[in-house]
């Protein structure tokens, strides 16, 4: 068995690690607004591939990343290159770059023996899944067990999305937090792979700007029939959400890192608080959001981006010294790499991974699913 992976936990021995070769700018497109960090409003947002000294810093860190793995025993697997510069036109869009292969956490998805490629929700992003095909068949070819799904791709026409979303003000998104409308309306599947969280038997889908309840709900009839749980989760406060791999990070069973300043909605906490579950919050990170580096769209909170390697063990950038420090209360030996060259790629260690085999199996985490 080549492709197994049941939980973000388990003791990890195979993994995709991202690649920034030939990344480019994110387009500005209905579903994504890029904008320059502390620069004056209006400031233009650079556009085609990033410069080579970027790139170069970046893909040194992931290589750090990639060369900690293999020392701990892991196979570490590599994109192939694919040509990010190039347009994209389909009948119903065109968009002047693509983006790069430095997130595979974005894009794919192991649930159990399937590999589920995303529909993903911006344009730029369509074809995000080229870089792993070969991957895919390698694993497909050679593991008899392994499903391969691709979901439904959207249109991502006009009239997919939501453009008002991005000129809301403040209070206004206040007003609507209990909505959970972004940018992406509710007519097609869409759904980022980064806003699911598996946790064995269960797996948990939060409602962002880059997955809507129609994307939760073919997850729903794809995944129950085969044995799974699927369960929607919100996070009122973030405003801004995609991805849930910065603000609900699984541990090992019982712990979840929490994001003091994103709460799970009451109603979602039940499910884990019912069944024992600890959510502790993550440390404010080291950075603030105005020392992100200014063409990184995510958030400071990419400090809670973890990687588990086993139960006990977790990779966390090297500055986060706070997060460190509770890690290691809570038990975990916790291994750091360098990593803030890549966080203008959108992501940090989860989002830079894909994992393909990890130990165990589907296990029942919640319990009281079950109990009569
Ligand atoms: O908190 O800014 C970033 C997730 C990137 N894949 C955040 C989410």
């Amino acid at each position: 068995m080549i492709v197994n992976s049941w939980n973000e936990w388990d003791p990890l021995r195979e993994v995709v690690v991202g690649s920034a070769d030939n990344a480019c700018f994110e387009p500005i497109e209905p579903g994504n607004r890029p904008t320059v960090r502390n620069a004056p409003a209006g400031s233009p947002f650079p556009t085609g591939p990033k410069p080579r000294a970027a790139i170069e810093r970046a893909n040194e860190e992931l290589a750090g990343l990639a060369a900690l793995l293999e020392s701990r025993g892991i196979t570490v697997r590599r994109p192939t290159p694919h040509d990010f510069a190039a347009p994209v036109r389909t009948p119903d869009f065109e968009v002047a770059n693509q983006y790069c292969a430095v997130c595979p956490r974005d894009v794919m998805i192991t649930i159990g023996h399937e590999i589920i490629e995303a529909t993903m929700s911006r344009r730029a992003r369509y074809f995000e899944f080229r870089p792993y095909r070969e991957l895919v068949y390698e694993y497909w070819n050679a593991d008899p067990d392994v499903v391969w799904t691709t979901a439904p791709k959207p249109s991502m026409d006009d009239g997919m999305y939501r453009e008002e979303f991005w000129e809301w003000p403040l209070a206004e998104r206040h007003r609507r937090m209990h909505s959970f409308e972004f940018c992406v309306s509710q007519d097609q599947v869409v759904f980022d792979a980064a806003d699911i969280s598996r946790f064995g038997r269960d797996l948990i889908v939060q409602e962002s700007m880059t997955t809507n309840r129609t994307g939760i709900s073919w997850l729903k009839r794809h995944l129950e029939p085969r044995g799974f749980r699927v369960h929607p989760v919100h996070f009122p406060l973030d405003h801004f959400p995609s991805h849930i791999d910065c603000t609900f990070v699984p541990l090992r069973p019982g712990l979840v890192l929490t994001n003091p300043e994103r709460p799970l909605l009451d109603r979602d906490a039940r499910l884990f608080l019912d069944n024992d579950w600890q959510l502790v919050d993550a440390p404010q990170p080291t950075s603030g959001n105005d020392e992100m580096p200014e063409y990184c769209q995510s958030s400071k909170w990419l400090s809670m981006n973890v990687l588990s390697l086993s139960p006990t063990t977790v990779v966390c950038e090297e500055q986060e010294k706070p997060l460190q420090d509770l890690l290691s209360k809570l038990d975990f030996e916790v291994l750091t790499v360098p990593f803030r060259n890549v966080f203008e790629y959108g992501g940090s260690l989860h989002c830079a991974t894909w994992d393909i085999h990890r130990e165990g199996g589907q296990e029942d985490y919640f319990p009281t699913l079950t109990r009569p």
